[in-house]
């Protein structure tokens, strides 16, 4: 028997999410700070935005943009990324936002995959970026750098055109955004999200939170990933409240913005935990300020959590979500702390879920562990251009199989447990076991290859190759594998940890086998 979600469903209107957010002028709080810039402390007021959204649209329409034209978005977290977001959106466009540390190489293929028809981004990584746009057969006049640069577009030149935003041509079946993701196997794919997906997850998440036009919420976790576009941009413009931007984590400037703003509500993933517990430096800031700190995209450790709770006399809370569910179906609601912090809460509104063993295929129910199957509003469409992964991962009665196992209670408290797919997660972030492979193999000294996730001595978990060498690689050292990775991906995507072997454990139809590479890693430490 599925799951149900223990909360009233909601009604979820069929518009843009521009028309959601934004039909109403904002109205009383249309003043109102909407963003600042952590760094610098400018501000843009919900009419302000409104206005550049408009100017945005417009502009990309004269240069040609049109509905279903795909718009790559490459740049950290700043008032900027927000307007030119929902500028594209305005402008019948779909964004896809790319991961700010990404090689030129891994923006190519995000840009290519997509159709890219435009790329923004910003000086600093200029380079990148025409790099990138050259190898995915962009011409240079297709970069639009916010904040300028000789001989491109920038938002300036955006925002004085005369002209006006097109009208609105899309509704909540059309695409609004492509983030790229592995899902369970594979290389990074294109998710289509429509605006209904995303309009349906901040309704959902609406019950479980106090977000208000009084709160400030902190935006440290880039707006690329799913997390922060939707948990802090979207809610944050939904629930008229302000949000403060940081470009990149770095934790004196964290807690500095925390405590000269005022932020309520923080959210993390673990890593920021560690920091916040163990760092002697959080003792220099009142963060009195804070009532809540809500970890998600990579298990939060309970004991960890209550450590936060109890230095910052605030609430922590976690969720749990996944791109491919715009993101996010489970919760700690704001009025449950004292639910065990190991869990991720209970199921959004109109999502029912199933734990399905991987071994017989049988539903189980509380006691049990099995794969976590959601259906709901919020679950993606399918993959770009991927008909095979979309067949994989969605069934025919609408289940995400999410590749991640967990257990139930009576109560319907939901706890991740393990995950049965490939995917690493790096400080939160997607690690491709497949790609780092691929890469591998390119290596002519390197035979073949396997990654799987380890635990570090910090209990991070860290990507580990498994390498067999060619026969004329003898001399092939472990730095020399890191070292060749390293230049070639993001650094998040590094691979951490090296063994050789003499073959990679593989199934009769070639398959790597995966489960016997942690068996021979639990038995080793
Ligand atoms: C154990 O990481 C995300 C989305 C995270 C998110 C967003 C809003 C969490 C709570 C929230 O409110 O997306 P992806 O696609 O980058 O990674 C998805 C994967 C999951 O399948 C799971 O393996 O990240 C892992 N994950 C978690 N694992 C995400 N959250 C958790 C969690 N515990 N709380």
């Amino acid at each position: 028997m599925p799951i149900r979600s223990p909360y009233p469903d909601v009604e979820i209107p069929e518009v843009s999410l521009f028309e959601f957010l934004f039909a109403d002028g904002f109205g009383d709080r249309a003043g109102a700070p909407a963003l600042i810039d952590g760094g610098s402390g400018a501000t843009i007021s919900f009419g302000e935005l409104n206005a550049m959204v408009e100017k945005i649209a417009a502009a990309l329409a004269e240069r040609g943009v049109v509905k279903g034209d795909v718009v790559g978005l490459f740049a950290p977290n700043t008032p900027y990324w927000v307007a030119s977001f929902h500028g594209v959106l305005r402008a019948n466009a779909i964004v896809t936002s790319a991961n700010s540390l990404y090689t030129p190489g891994e923006l190519a293929h995000q840009l290519g995959d997509s159709g890219a028809k435009l790329l923004i981004t910003i000086s600093p990584f200029l380079d990148r970026a025409t790099a990138a746009a050259k190898e995915a057969g962009l011409a240079d006049d297709a970069i639009i750098v916010l904040d300028g640069a000789e001989g491109y577009t920038s938002l300036r030149d955006l925002l004085g055109t005369a002209a006006e935003a097109p009208a609105i041509e899309v509704t909540g079946d059309d695409t609004a955004v492509l983030p790229y993701s592995s899902g369970t196997t594979g290389r990074a794919k294109g998710v289509i999200l429509t605006h209904r997906n995303l309009i349906a997850n901040l309704l959902q998440i609406e019950p479980l939170g106090n977000v208000s036009s009084d709160t400030k919420i902190l935006a440290v976790l880039p707006f690329f990933h799913i997390y922060g576009m939707t948990v802090m941009m979207n809610q944050g413009l939904h629930r008229r409240s302000t949000v403060v931007t940081m470009p990149k984590f770095d934790l004196a400037e964290f807690l500095r913005i925390v405590s000269e703003y005022k932020v309520q509500r923080v959210y993390i993933a673990p890593p920021v935990a560690v920091a916040l517990a163990k760092h002697p430096i959080v003792d220099q800031y009142d963060l009195s300020c804070v009532d809540v700190i809500f970890s998600g995209a990579a298990p939060l450790d309970a004991e960890l959590g209550h450590a936060v709770a109890k230095r910052l006399n605030c609430t922590v809370l976690q969720g749990y979500g996944m791109t491919e569910m715009s993101p996010v179906s489970h919760v700690i609601p704001d009025d449950r702390p004292d639910i065990d912090l190991n869990s991720c809460g209970f199921a959004v509104p109109n999502t029912e879920c199933k734990l399905v063993d991987p071994d017989t295929g049988e539903e189980v129910g509380p006691g049990g562990r099995g794969e976590l199957w959601v259906k709901g509003p919020n679950v993606m469409v399918g993959y770009l251009n991927n008909e095979e992964a979309t067949a994989a991962t969605l069934d025919a009665d609408g289940y995400l199989h999410t590749g991640d196992v967990a257990t139930v209670t009576e109560d319907g408290i939901f706890t991740i447990v393990d995950r049965v797919k490939e995917l690493i997660k790096y400080k939160g972030y997607q690690v491709p076991p497949a790609e780092l492979e691929a890469l591998l193999l390119t290596h002519d000294k390197i035979a073949d290859a396997a990654v799987i996730g380890v635990r570090d001595a910090e209990g991070e978990e860290v990507p580990k190759a498994f390498v067999v060498k060619q026969q004329n690689g003898a001399d092939l050292t472990e730095d020399e594998v890191m070292d060749f990775v390293a230049e070639r991906i993001a650094p998040h995507k590094k691979v951490r940890v090296v063994e050789f072997i003499g073959e990679v454990p593989k199934s009769a139809a070639g398959k790597i086998l995966r489960k016997d590479l942690r068996a021979r890693e639990a038995s080793a430490s």
